[in-house]
């Protein structure tokens, strides 16, 4: 059957017409492109550090936030409303980040009488608190990682429940996701202070020291599935996003279709997905994250009530926009097509393209990208918030862009992301581009098989030895036309060229004939 959802009539939005966007960056840049499409005027904020940001000069209207502190700017609700109201907005996009999934800011939205494009606030409140979300998707029947949360319980009442669990157990903030306030226990003697060590880190963190205990689940997979629900009770699934290659719980590569996946363990899953997402009466675009076990078991984690930084690997495969869905779907609109019609064809694969330097245990690396040039080609693709001459602060994620790719076949795709890596110029600072190239290279990751403890454990064979720019070359590349550097094999432009094929306009030509030329003077 072939999907008619290939609408002939143009998609735009009835009530929403200007949006304020509450975020920088890359996904300001991706949000005002959708903005652009539904005819939805787009209103930017900056801080005192993105005056020159790229997201401004795309944006119809750009104000001066505050200071660079993400506190003074970007996270302030009171100053975000304000400037929602007397530009004249009609609804405010969160992005990811920052406020994108505080229940304070999404109920000021909606008190100022503004839309939110984004689940509602209780959706927020509800997924927010892990032990709530655990007991509403037991309820709902989706399948949780066998654990023990109590409000009240004393120490003994964990440890009694560690050894009905079975070691190791992991010691979980009922806060809040991510990494913080998680400890893996093995024996039942260091128990005890893990959870003082959880409490304390989860209090610190999140505000809140509740703490609940899972099994470990050894050699876990992390798979989610994009979540897309309208308010008309319309609630799908756009498959999978396999997001195993992690480094201290940060994503580094994301794909769909994960190569862990069945069909029907795809097919469950996916049900799953949308239990959970109608258990919570769910609305917007939001991510089920699953642990997959070696077996193919798997288990309900949390749920993201957010748009996420890897949502452009599912509109590969699936060929649907979800940012503008999102804002479809705040204008009250149902979706047009049915689970049967959302298809995944092809495979995609992204790479978080950031300024660090992996073999300086991957610290942001501050300055000014003096020259960045992105791959083009087929089924490439390039999100990034910044150009040419823009600098890395340390007040924001250091993220340069995203590279997502798109491929027939996984091997297709990775060896597309091989070359496009290779071909992303960057000069001014460092980048973790060798290492992505590296972690794509391995045979780990070429057999499907990276578990979400793979990066940590072999971060040394990983990191391989990099070749110094120096320093001399990105002075000339700074003041040379990029246009000069032949894009077709780039990364050659970057190495000493032998005297057989020097190019007489390239950098490097340059930089020896001024230090040649130097040499002649000195005779
Ligand atoms: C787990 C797990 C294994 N067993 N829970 C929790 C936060 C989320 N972002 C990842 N978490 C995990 N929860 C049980 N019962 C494995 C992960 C996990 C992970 C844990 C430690 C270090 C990196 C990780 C990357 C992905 C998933």
């Amino acid at each position: 059957m072939t999907p008619n959802f290939t609408h002939h009539s143009l998609l735009a939005t009835h009530h929403l017409k200007k949006c304020l966007i509450a975020n920088r960056g890359e996904i300001a840049v991706r949000i005002i492109r959708a903005c652009r499409e539904l005819g939805i005027h787009a209103v930017a904020v900056y801080s005192e550090a993105d005056s020159h940001a790229y997201h401004v000069q795309l944006a119809d209207e750009a104000y001066n936030i505050g200071a660079a502190s993400p506190t003074e700017s970007y996270l302030n609700i009171t100053k975000l409303i304000d400037i929602a109201r007397k530009s004249g907005c009609d609804c405010v996009h969160p992005g990811y980040g920052f406020l994108s999934e505080s229940e304070q800011f999404a109920q000021a939205v909606i008190d100022a009488g503004l839309t939110w494009v984004g689940p509602s606030p209780d959706s927020i409140r509800l997924m927010g608190v892990k032990t709530e979300a655990r007991a509403l998707m037991q309820q709902a029947g989706v399948p949780l990682v066998p654990g023990f949360q109590s409000d009240y319980a004393a120490d003994d009442e964990f440890l009694v429940a560690a050894e009905s669990i079975g070691y190791p157990v992991m010691v979980k903030a009922a806060g809040g996701g991510g990494g913080k306030g998680i400890r893996v226990v093995y024996q039942p003697d260091t128990l005890a202070e893990a959870l003082a060590s959880a409490r304390h880190e989860a209090q610190n963190a999140f505000g809140d020291p509740r703490v609940f205990l899972e099994k470990y689940i050894e050699s876990a997979r992390h798979v989610e599935i994009q979540i897309l629900a309208d308010s008309h009770g319309n609630t799908l699934h756009l498959f999978e996003r396999e997001c195993s290659a992690q480094r201290r719980h940060q994503k580094i590569i994301e794909e769909s279709p994960s190569p862990l996946l069945t069909d029907d363990l795809r097919t469950r899953m996916g049900a799953a997905a949308v239990e959970a997402a109608r258990a919570v009466g769910y609305v917007n675009a939001g991510t089920v994250e699953f642990l997959v076990t070696p077996d193919g078991e798997f288990y309900f984690l949390e749920m993201n009530t957010r748009l996420q930084v890897e949502h452009p690997v599912t509109e590969f495969v699936t060929g649907l926009d979800i940012v503008k869905w999102q804002f479809l779907i705040a204008d009250g609109q149902p979706l047009p097509f049915t689970q049967p019609e959302v298809t995944q064809r092809g495979h995609a694969i992204e790479c978080r393209i950031y300024a660090e330097d992996p073999r300086n245990h991957f610290l942001p690396a501050i300055g000014k990208v003096l020259t960045f040039i992105p791959p083009a080609g087929p089924g490439i693709r390039v999100d990034s918030g910044i150009q040419s001459g823009d600098a890395i602060t340390i007040h924001y994620d250091p993220m340069i862009a995203k590279l997502i790719v798109y491929g027939h076949t996984r091997a297709e795709t990775i060896n597309r992301m091989q070359q496009a890596l290779a071909n992303t110029v960057i000069l001014g600072v460092t980048t973790n581009i060798s290492f992505l190239r590296a972690l794509l290279a391995n045979p780990a990751f070429l057999a499907g098989e990276v578990d979400t403890g793979f990066v940590d454990a072999n971060l040394e064979s990983l990191l391989p030895a990099e070749i110094p720019v120096p320093d001399i070359a990105l002075i000339i590349a700074a003041l040379t036309d990029s246009r000069n550097i032949r894009h077709d094999n780039v990364g050659a432009s970057l190495r000493p060229p032998t005297n057989a094929n020097r190019d007489s306009h390239t950098p490097w030509s340059r930089a020896d004939s001024f230090r040649l030329g130097h040499k002649k003077e000195q005779g």
